[in-house]
């Protein structure tokens, strides 16, 4: 923290060793589409390495969270399977494969997914409230909250300036997907800002197509406990035509920062409702909603070239927002041709444009502003938060060392039933919790 005031960093996911393609996300196209490919995991985490330099070089704070222990042989182990670590793998690789992929899913990588976090200007209370996602939804997803609780609470460990929730009890009812269904928008970091929840359902409705991963009980609870006032608090329902479309959670059809809302059309259900309640519950700021009409942009061309899964960012002295889009929205004809024009408007919101390459991450349906968990932070609660989670060029430099010695550069669906992988991936994350530093405990192979 350079500055007197709040900032908002962003925590990326270190993408794991284990990153594959295994088609486990139903309504996510890009998973399903690219299930069995040859994944690349070296290069997967170095180009997520390379975005959070990418932001440090705009001026921005960035911090990293680690990837958790894979193929999980703590779960398979409850499930019944014996023998050393390796034999665990290799057993349930070969008897249940349903289970091992999921077991073996590197998508904790999507930190948007890992919690919602409430700013303190929000709450009532002053502190920062964080409450971890259950990701019921997706098998290999409802494995993610054990260790994201522990990650979270190693982060912001004092209890007087954050509250850390356990995700909420993993039922159908209860549904929650984190910040990737989560907006605020606010004057400034800092400022008491407008809570966005977006809600695919509510607990009683069962939904036709694709699932709907969040319901609105899921956020009304989530609100509750954060202690956030209701009069600054919004619930709005995802665009059903929108999660049949592919868009699996509301960030990849809108992202908000500051006073801008950049959406998709057809993102909600109602965007007239939403606009009248951001307008009459923002404090301090004038709203600025930045549509994208189906009409240049269908959804299925903001879907796969995810346009609005990237990053709105304020890089410090700059006076409008920069979208850090990915390639793929560059290489897209109709939405490349819309960013351009949008960042050339007179007195654009949105005012530049930086892409990144995240391309392993998004064969999997995560973009930009899926590998991010935004958190805005005092400079009390900067202090207080644990400084080996923050990224420097020391760190990233030893990161990059780190992936580079540990990481397969290829991994086939064939490779991955290789027992030897277990061992290996533990070795890597042994070394890591030394690199963070994250004690010889924070993995459960290191705690057996
Ligand atoms: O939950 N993909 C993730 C992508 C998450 C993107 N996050 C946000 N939009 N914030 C998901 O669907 C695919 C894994 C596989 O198929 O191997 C996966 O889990």
């Amino acid at each position: 923290m350079t500055g007197e005031v709040a900032e908002e960093v962003n925590f990326d996911g270190l993408i794991g060793p284990t990153h594959n393609y295994a088609g486990l996300s139903e309504g996510n196209l890009a998973s399903a589409r690219n299930a069995n490919m040859i994944a690349r995991p070296r290069d997967a985490a170095l180009q997520g390495l390379a975005k959070m330099q990418r932001l440090r070089a705009l001026g921005l704070s960035q911090g990293v969270l680690p990837p958790h222990e894979r193929p999980n042989v703590k779960w398979l182990r409850s499930l019944g399977f014996t023998g050393t670590d390796g034999e665990v793998w290799a057993h349930a690789w070969k008897s249940e494969p349903t289970i091992a992929r999921a077991a073996l899913a590197a998508s904790a990588m999507w930190a948007a997914n890992a919690a919602t976090i409430s700013p303190s200007a929000d709450c009532l209370d002053r502190r920062l409230h964080a409450t971890v996602a259950n990701l019921q939804t997706m098998l290999h997803r409802v494995l993610e909250a054990e260790q994201t609780e522990r990650t979270l609470r190693r982060l912001f460990s004092d209890q007087a300036r954050f509250a850390v929730h356990p995700a909420l009890l993993a039922h159908d009812a209860l549904s929650d997907e984190g910040a990737a269904n989560h907006m605020r928008m606010a004057a400034s970091a800092g400022a008491p800002g407008v809570e966005i929840f977006v809600y695919g359902r509510r607990a009683s409705e069962t939904k036709a197509g694709f699932p709907a991963r969040q319901t609105l009980e899921a956020c009304t609870c989530v609100a509750r406990s954060h202690t956030l006032d209701f009069g600054r608090t919004i619930f709005t329902r995802q665009a059903p035509k929108a999660i049949d479309a592919g868009a699996f959670h509301n960030d990849v059809v809108a992202v908000a920062h500051e006073h801008v809302l950049f959406h998709h059309e057809d993102a909600f259900a109602d965007k007239d409702a939403l606009y009248a309640e951001v307008r009459a519950k923002a404090q301090g700021f004038e709203p600025v909603f930045v549509e994208v009409p189906r009409a240049r942009v269908g959804l299925d061309d903001a879907i796969t070239s995810y346009l609005f899964n990237s990053q709105l960012v304020h890089a410090p002295g700059a006076n409008s927002l920069t979208l850090i889009a990915p390639t793929e929205v560059r290489e897209n004809n109709k939405t490349a041709a819309y960013v351009a024009e949008m960042i050339s408007r007179p007195r654009a919101a949105i005012g530049q444009v930086e892409y990144v390459e995240v391309r392993e991450s998004m064969r999997n349906g995560g973009g930009p502003a899926c590998l991010r968990l935004r958190v805005v932070l005092t400079p009390q609660e900067r202090a207080a938060a644990t400084p080996s989670f923050f990224l420097n060029d020391a760190l990233a430099a030893s990161l990059e060392t780190w992936i580079k010695k540990h990481y397969r550069e290829e991994l086939a669906p064939a490779d991955l039933g290789d027992p030897a992988l277990v061992g290996e991936i533990q070795t890597a994350l042994d070394e890591l919790t030394r690199i963070l530093p994250l004690g010889g405990d924070f993995y459960p192979f290191q705690r057996t």
